[in-house]
């Protein structure tokens, strides 16, 4: 695999420095923390795939902090030290800053065709952030639709969820004059993973009939699909094992643990890989879906591509998200899973954070098990938060409001700040909540979280300088 690696070193006293971190994918913690703190890392070997770069886990070492695309060092009047790739559609940059006495010793290690880095000693790290990261989304042409306000059926049905579920919170929407644009049919009504056009008995119909449905009732349909994972027991995997990553012994590797166990990926080298991928996306479309939400794509990016053993990972990414794209046209595509940097300008909107869950905290797997990507509430707003800069990227995803009382261990107190935490990270509106459960108080908390305010991203980003996102380009408030 081809790297670069750059250097610089910071003169400083490091004891009073900050460090802003952007872990890997959508669910990869990404914190602001004192540069002598210890970093967490995922003790298990499923959670590190599930949830960090297999290449370029966190250190979990004291003053040792890895980044992915950018990093800073803060100094505490706000000034510091940024550093940023300027192009990254066809490699990582891996970032890390290592306390080392009175020395802050960076690295960037690029992994790929080497690229152009900015490094800027800055009076306010906000701003060159927000300015890099600007010129990163421009180079890459990066989408900023506006914001949907989806419901989708993962955070109360789970793998439970039904077709008549579907239609019943649609129609109960309807009748309460709920604002959504879009109802998302997530996880759950597949035969297996990779058999995607083959329903799930459990689901009850198959989901090509659920959009007549929903637009009956004036809403447009979004389906779920995890497109690079193939489940070993699947018909993709048993009539194509040769489109899989594969170990040096020709076998198809098999990667973390969801469903029951661990799964196959496609090599997105492969042409009819790809072929496949946009044919896919292109039956989705033709069953009347225009919102596709499409999950775990870090899956495309392991290391092993065998068809092009000379594309780098983001390359062989790039070529699986590009094949969607494709079929998909101008629906609208939101990442999830996903590596964030090479998925600028190929996806309208992206998760930018780990899921919310209906309780605050899972200390024991954030904290001990030292899995930052861990479902909840409160995991899900602090990595949100450190990625504000990234709606210059594409429209972000904070994930879901839970307003409902039954089948949640969320307070009152915590519903109220989950609400404020997600109107402050702006981007897609979400609720999965069964509209029949809702009392008067959690529908007015409901369609408070549906409301798009003004301007609708961090004040950061907006104050001192006037806008520097680009204006939304598709839909209206
Ligand atoms: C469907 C779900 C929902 C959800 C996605 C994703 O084990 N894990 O680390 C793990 C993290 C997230 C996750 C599942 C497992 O959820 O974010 O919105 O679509 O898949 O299966």
């Amino acid at each position: 695999m081809q790297t670069h690696t750059h250097h610089w070193t910071i003169t400083a006293d490091l004891s009073p420095l900050l460090v802003l971190t952007n872990g890997y994918q959508s669910w990869s913690e990404s914190e602001l923390r004192p540069l002598t703190d210890t970093p967490q890392r995922a003790t298990l070997q499923w959670m590190v795939d599930q949830g960090q770069d297999p290449l370029f886990p966190p250190s979990g070492e004291a003053g040792v902090w890895r980044s992915h695309g950018l990093i800073a060092v803060i100094r505490p009047d706000g000034g510091g030290w940024v550093g940023c790739a300027l192009d990254l559609s066809r490699a990582f940059a891996h970032w890390e800053a290592r306390a080392d006495g009175d020395h802050v010793q960076v690295t960037c290690t690029v992994e790929g065709p080497d690229v152009e880095l900015a490094w800027e000693e800055t009076a306010d790290v906000r701003e060159t952030v927000e300015d890099l990261a600007g010129r990163l989304g421009a180079a890459m042409g990066a989408l900023n639709p506006a914001p949907l306000r989806v419901w989708c059926s993962w955070y109360s049905y789970y793998l439970d969820v039904t077709f008549d579920v579907m239609v019943e919170n649609a129609r109960l929407a309807r009748e309460r004059g709920l604002p959504f644009d879009v109802f998302q049919l997530d996880d759950g009504f597949q035969a297996d993973l990779g058999d995607w056009t083959e329903p799930n008995p459990r689901f009850g119909r198959h989901a090509r009939e659920l959009p007549a449905e929903l637009q009956a009732l004036g809403f447009r349909a979004g389906l779920w699909i995890a497109p690079f994972l193939v489940g070993p027991r699947s018909k993709l995997f048993a009539a194509h094992p040769e489109w899989m990553l594969q170990g040096d012994d020709g076998t198809p590797l098999l990667f973390g643990s969801n469903w029951g166990g661990a799964y196959a990926t496609l090599d997105t080298t492969h042409p009819e890989v790809l072929t496949w991928l946009r044919d896919l996306a292109a039956t989705i479309r033709s069953w009347g879906y225009d919102y596709l939400k499409i999950d775990f794509l870090y899956g495309a990016a392991f290391p092993g591509h065998r068809h092009d053993p000379h594309a780098s990972r983001a390359e062989a990414y790039r070529r699986g998200l590009q094949a969607i794209r494709d079929g998909f046209g101008d629906g609208f595509i939101l990442g999830c899973g996903a590596p964030l940097t090479p998925s600028i300008g190929l996806v309208d909107a992206m998760r930018t954070g780990p899921d919310v869950a209906p309780f605050w905290d899972d200390e024991a797997r954030r904290v001990f098990i030292g899995d930052g990507a861990a479902p909840s509430a409160r995991s899900a707003i602090h990595t949100v938060l450190a990625r504000w800069y990234q709606h210059l990227w594409y429209q972000n995803d904070p994930d879901v409001m839970i307003a409902r009382r039954e089948r949640s261990l969320l307070s009152d107190q915590e519903r109220g700040a989950l609400l404020g935490l997600l109107d402050v990270a702006g981007g897609l509106r979400a609720s999965s909540d069964p509209i029949q459960m809702l009392d008067e108080q959690a529908l007015t908390l409901l369609r408070r979280s549906l409301e798009i305010t003004t301007p609708d991203r961090p004040v950061s980003l907006t104050t001192s300088h006037g806008p520097t996102v680009t204006h939304f380009t598709r839909g209206t408030f």
